[in-house]
């Protein structure tokens, strides 16, 4: 087994983790112990669990998505991961392997034409193919990847909703089963994870309904079947084992909103000028390596996004 150097970086970075940090004392120990551990035994880990065959994968790259940095190692991105459900420290991938995600009904309500709730498996069928893109992810923790997602523009998932006219926003929510997900037993946090974004944001060419990574069905811990991925936000905005996508007329509360509302906000764009209330926002850590660079407003993904925001007041509450 590869027993991984002792990286200072990773201190630090859990000094930082805003997922925790205003939890109860016993919260934080017990989550800095296990985050000690988890340096050591993270080698040899391929058979990150059991996948399900899923339509479309490998798919064909989407040339338009091109990368500044290189692509994150493979087992990085899949064992360093943010699931608060299976526990707060970033070691969870094993944890994750208990999740069934074959079925996996989800269901689409609210103001729709019609309620419906149908297999994963079949709504990516009928969604149309799945395509591959290289997207750089950025946490709010000042780590960010560079990874290969496979999967369909949530814009097609909008269009097979048929919203009513008033709807301008998809609220989504992630499955809740406690006798699974062992973070989800404590009672503290507002499960289920919750996330929001308006329709125009969902209808952008950049949000992502993603299905695989690295030309592979998506790995549990790194949200499978089914999630999101908004590369110009910042990480928590990406909510991963999608349960449930209701149109709405009324702003979503999110996860971390509910708990935390004075440092995540509904917007959450990527914003190196705006710091978080507890750290800068100015650099990240490549995961993989100790290399910092530079954070790009909105990811780097500015002119896929501004128009968005153009007649928004480009005020801070944009950027948290
Ligand atoms: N359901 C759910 N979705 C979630 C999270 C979570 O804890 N639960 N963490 C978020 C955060 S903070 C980040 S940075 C990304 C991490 O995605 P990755 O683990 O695949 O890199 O997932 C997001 N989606
Ligand atoms: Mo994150």
């Amino acid at each position: 087994m590869l027993i991984r150097p002792w990286r200072p970086w990773s201190l630090s970075e859990n000094e930082i983790t805003p997922e925790s940090t205003y939890l109860n004392r016993r919260q934080v120990l017990a989550g800095m112990g296990f985050g000690v551990a988890a340096t050591a035994i993270s080698g040899s880990v391929f058979a990150k669990g059991a996948m399900a065959a899923v339509t479309g994968i490998p798919a064909e790259r989407n040339p338009a998505f091109v990368l500044d940095r290189d692509i994150t190692d493979e087992e990085e991105a899949t064992t360093y991961t943010n699931f608060y459900e299976f526990g707060s420290s970033k070691n969870i991938w094993r944890a994750a392997q208990k999740l069934v995600t074959d079925p996996w009904a989800v269901t689409i309500d609210g103001m729709v034409e019609e309620d419906i709730t149908i297999d994963a498996e079949d709504l990516v069928a009928k969604l149309g193919g799945v395509e591959e893109r290289l997207y750089r992810h950025r946490c709010v923790e000042a780590w960010a990847m560079a990874v290969p997602w496979t999967g369909i523009p949530l814009k097609k998932l909008v269009e097979f909703a048929r919203p009513d006219a008033g709807a301008k926003y998809l609220r989504i929510e992630t499955f809740h089963d406690t006798s699974i997900a062992s973070g989800q037993r404590q009672s503290w946090y507002p499960w289920p994870y919750v996330e929001g974004l308006t329709v125009q944001e969902a209808n952008n060419e950049l949000a992502l309904l993603a299905t695989g990574i690295y030309g592979k069905p998506m790995p549990n811990q790194n949200g499978a079947p089914i999630r999101l991925v908004l590369p110009w936000k910042y990480g928590f905005k990406s909510i991963k084992s999608i349960r449930r996508i209701t149109f709405t007329d009324q702003q979503p509360v999110s996860f971390w909103q509910d708990l935390q509302a004075k440092e995540y906000g509904f917007w959450a764009n990527v914003n190196p000028e705006y710091a978080h209330p507890r750290w800068s926002q100015a650099t990240e850590r490549l995961l993989g390596s100790n290399e910092r660079v530079p954070t790009q407003k909105y990811n780097g993904y500015a002119e896929w996004v501004e128009p968005l925001y153009a007649a928004m007041p480009q005020t801070r509450e944009l950027f948290f």
